[in-house]
C-alpha cells in the first residue's frame, strides 16, 4: 500500500542577486531548492542580466524557477530566507544590493495578504527581471487579481534585460 503524501501545488520562485559571484550563487540557490523537502524543481528559466529597478547598485542577474511542493506557503518562505541568509543576504535597507533575493512570486492560485507573506508578488507584472523569466518557463501563466500575465510585457518594454545564452 502506498500513502498519499499532502497535495503538491504549483509555486514560482524569483531568483536575484547583484553582489559577489552572481552566476555561482544563483546555481547554488538552485540546487538547494531542489533539495527542500517534499518538493521538486520543475522548471528553471535562462539566467537574466537586468538594470536595477528602484534600486542603485550593479545589474542583477535574475531568473525563475517552478517547483512542484507540498510545504504550505508560509513554511516555503521561511525555507527560501534561510537559504538567503545561507548566502550572506544582508538587509540594511529597503531594496539594497543583494547577495541573493528569493521571491515566493505565486503560490497555486492563492491569494495571500499577510504580516509576511504577500502572494501574487505586489511588484511582480511591473517588472520585466520577473516577466520574461517566468513566461520562459510557463508561456501561459495566469495570476489571481493580474489575470494572463504575458499582455503586462508591453508595459515594462523600457526597462533593460538580457537573456544570457545557455551552456
Ligand atoms: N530586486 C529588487 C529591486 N530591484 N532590480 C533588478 N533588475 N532585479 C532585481 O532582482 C531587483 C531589482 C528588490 O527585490
Ligand atoms: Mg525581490
Ligand atoms: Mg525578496
Amino acid at each position: 500500500m502506498t500513502l498519499a503524501g499532502p497535495a503538491r501545488v504549483s509555486a514560482f520562485i524569483g531568483l536575484g542577486a547583484n553582489l559577489g559571484d552572481t552566476a555561482r550563487t544563483l546555481t547554488l540557490a538552485l540546487e538547494a531548492l531542489a533539495a527542500l523537502p517534499d518538493t521538486e524543481l520543475l522548471a528553471v528559466s535562462s539566467l537574466y542580466r537586468s538594470a536595477p529597478v528602484d534600486a542603485s547598485g550593479p545589474d542583477y542577474l535574475n531568473a525563475a524557477a517552478r517547483l512542484e511542493t507540498a510545504l504550505p506557503p508560509e513554511e516555503l518562505l521561511r525555507r527560501l530566507q534561510a537559504i538567503e541568509l545561507a548566502h550572506g543576504r544582508e538587509r540594511p535597507f529597503v531594496n539594497a544590493s543583494r547577495t541573493l533575493d528569493l521571491d515566493l512570486l505565486l503560490y497555486a492560485d492563492e491569494q495571500i495578504r499577510s504580516e509576511h507573506l504577500c502572494v501574487p508578488h505586489p511588484r511582480l507584472h511591473q517588472r520585466a527581471f520577473v516577466l520574461l523569466p517566468l513566461l520562459e518557463i510557463a508561456p501561459d501563466l495566469t495570476a489571481p487579481g493580474l489575470g494572463v500575465l504575458q499582455p503586462h510585457l508591453a508595459a515594462v518594454s523600457g526597462q533593460r534585460v538580457e537573456r544570457l545564452p545557455g551552456d
